[in-house]
């Protein structure tokens, strides 16, 4: 057997031994082993997609959906550099990726040979780990050497407390390809059953024992751990819970869905002051509440890795593993405040909503209520998913997801396919227009592909509608060009391209009828950036309007 061959058929071997069950492929040459050893690898499901940016989306939307590691492979060259940005994505969320990136051996390095560029630690820091596994030769030892470099680079992206991705670099010398000789130096088998070597799973923390008090408030943001469970704790303890979507804490009695506009009113952000605040996960979608936490007397940070808690406002007082929330004694005037208060401005809302037609906060808020339970809401970078802030309604039996890692809008098609594609259940995604059109070629799939059940609902407004909300709208002149970025194209052709049904929605009333279907569909929804911006406006006072009577009443 060559080298190259016996390389590629042990380490996957070995992958799936340690649980490897999805891998993603973008052709090449040079990684001619990998592609034909998977090929032949029954026990894993292989997605090949011909751009490597799209291919490395993918694999970050399956690993954030199914909390494992993913395979992700490439030939050399810039191929591998395009897995760049979806490296970053992973390394920012904790998302476990195995990154295999095929290279050309040391002596066609820095030559000017064909396709080759430096892929040593190409990903800098955005990386777990990295090795350089060295051009395979046939030789007593390499087979311990590479199934345990396996289970090293799976345990390491898998974490279990520090997820993240992880780089191969695989120099192959040709022949590429089998050669129909099965003879090598030692037995190329693995263990009898499981892995090579066993990585123990350490006991869970102690908890930080917090001193009881009935002041307190539980916050949700991106990537938080054990959810059910401080949300239960807190439900004990009579605190509120205000949760992004993503976070996936906003549902129960406990939600308070306004937070950002109860928070966004200095009379109640000032007159609500907590003894104590507990974040799971990493808040950042709405500025009244990262104001306000900078303002926490006492603000706990929940970070299952200590070496990287999140903690965005620098307001963190105490960093712990875990948490125990303790129930406490007294009234429940405080949690009856926050929650009157959520009541009224809710209403406040939802009364400015229902009348303000086929706009996106309206659209965000009415596509979580149509969705059928079980289902998967991928939510893309922008307004999207502030919309979904500061419109969703609490809800069970969803599960919501975003790429709030480094919040691009790149990949976010692909990302959304990879997470339907490991969720058992139907999938929607909420994506604006240029991260729609960011990514168009992550609707390319080949015949032979497996197919998520995806709806891609694209909320046209002809350019960046966020920039409608921030300062640089003021600058009149220069806006449209350098911000608004109106494009222009009609998204029938772009879905007509690969053959992707395609539908314009008229009337957001519409909605559950057109995310009927099955397979990836794209449905449109054309809004009005202006028009936007207003209603957010209209939204603000309406909810002030209702802060001030309720403090009042
Ligand atoms: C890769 C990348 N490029 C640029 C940006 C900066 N950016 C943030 S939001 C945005 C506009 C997004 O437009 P769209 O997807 O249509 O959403 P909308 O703002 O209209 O809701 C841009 C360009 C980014 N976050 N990521
Ligand atoms: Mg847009």
């Amino acid at each position: 057997m060559n080298p190259a061959t016996a390389l590629a058929t042990v380490l996957v071997d070995e992958l799936v031994r340690c649980g490897l069950t999805d891998v993603v492929l973008a052709p090449g040459s040079r990684s001619a082993p990998l592609a034909l050893a998977l090929h032949a690898e029954s026990r894993v499901r292989l997605h090949v997609r011909v751009d490597e940016r799209s291919a490395s989306f993918l694999a970050l939307g399956l690993a954030k959906r199914s909390e494992r590691p993913v395979a992700l492979i490439c030939s050399s060259g810039t191929a591998a550099a395009n897995f760049h940005p979806a490296v970053i994505e992973a390394n920012e969320s904790g998302v476990p990726l195995l990154v295999l990136t095929a290279d050309r051996p040391p002596e066609l390095r820095g030559t000017g040979a064909n396709q080759t560029i430096d892929q040593v630690k190409l990903y800098g820091t955005a990386t777990r780990w990295f090795a350089e596994v060295g051009v395979p030769e046939d030789r007593p030892g390499m087979v311990a050497y590479w199934r345990s470099l396996a289970c090293r680079a799976y345990q390491r992206a898998s974490g279990p407390a520090n997820p993240g991705p992880v780089h191969l670099n695989m120099a192959f010398r040709e022949p590429l390809i089998p050669d129909g000789d099965t003879s090598w130096s030692e037995p190329l088998d693995g263990g009898a059953n499981g892995p090579w070597v066993r990585a123990r799973v350490a006991p869970p923390p102690i908890a930080l024992h917090i001193p009881p008090t009935r002041r307190g408030v539980l916050v949700v943001g991106d990537g938080a751990a054990n959810v059910r469970r401080y949300v239960a704790a807190a439900g004990m303890a009579g605190w509120p819970v205000l949760s992004e979507p993503n976070g996936g804490a906003r549902y129960g009695d406990h939600s308070i869905s306004s937070y950002h506009y109860l928070l966004g009113t200095s009379e109640f952000a000032d007159s609500h002051r907590p003894d104590v605040v507990v974040t799971l996960g990493r808040p950042g979608l709405s500025r009244p509440l990262l104001s306000w936490l900078k303002r926490a007397e006492e603000h706990i940070v929940v970070a299952p890795d200590l070496d990287r808690w999140p903690d965005p406002t620098r307001s963190a007082t105490q960093v712990a593993q875990a948490v125990e929330i303790p129930v406490a004694s007294g009234d429940d005037s405080w949690l009856h405040a926050w929650r009157q208060a959520d009541a009224a401005v809710r209403a406040g809302l939802d009364a400015v909503l229902d009348v303000s037609g086929t706009t996106e906060p309206r659209l965000a808020r009415d596509l979580v209520d149509a969705l059928p339970n079980g289902a998967l809401l991928f939510c893309g970078s922008s307004m999207p998913i502030r919309d979904l802030d500061q419109t969703m309604r609490p809800r069970r039996g969803i599960r919501l997801m975003a790429n709030r890692g480094a919040s691009g809008i790149d990949g976010l098609v692909s990302t959304a396919m990879g997470a339907a594609l490991a969720h058992n259940g139907p999938s929607y995604a909420l994506l604006g227009d240029l991260s729609f059109l960011h990514d168009q070629n992550g609707l390319i799939l080949g015949p032979r592909e497996p197919r998520p059940d995806l709806c891609l609902v694209v909320v046209n407004n002809d350019g960046g509608g966020i920039f409608s909300l921030l300062p640089q709208a003021t600058v009149r002149d220069s806006f449209e060009r350098v911000f608004g970025t109106p494009h222009g194209v009609d998204l029938a052709y772009a879905a007509a391209a690969t053959g992707t049904p395609y539908t314009l929605l008229g009337d957001v009333g519409d909605l559950p009828k057109a995310m009927r279907g099955e397979g990836p569909r794209v449905v449109e929804v054309r809004t009005d950036r202006e028009e936007n911006a207003a209603v957010h406006g209209r939204l603000r006072e309406a909810a002030q309007d209702a802060v001030r009577e309720f403090l009042n009443s």
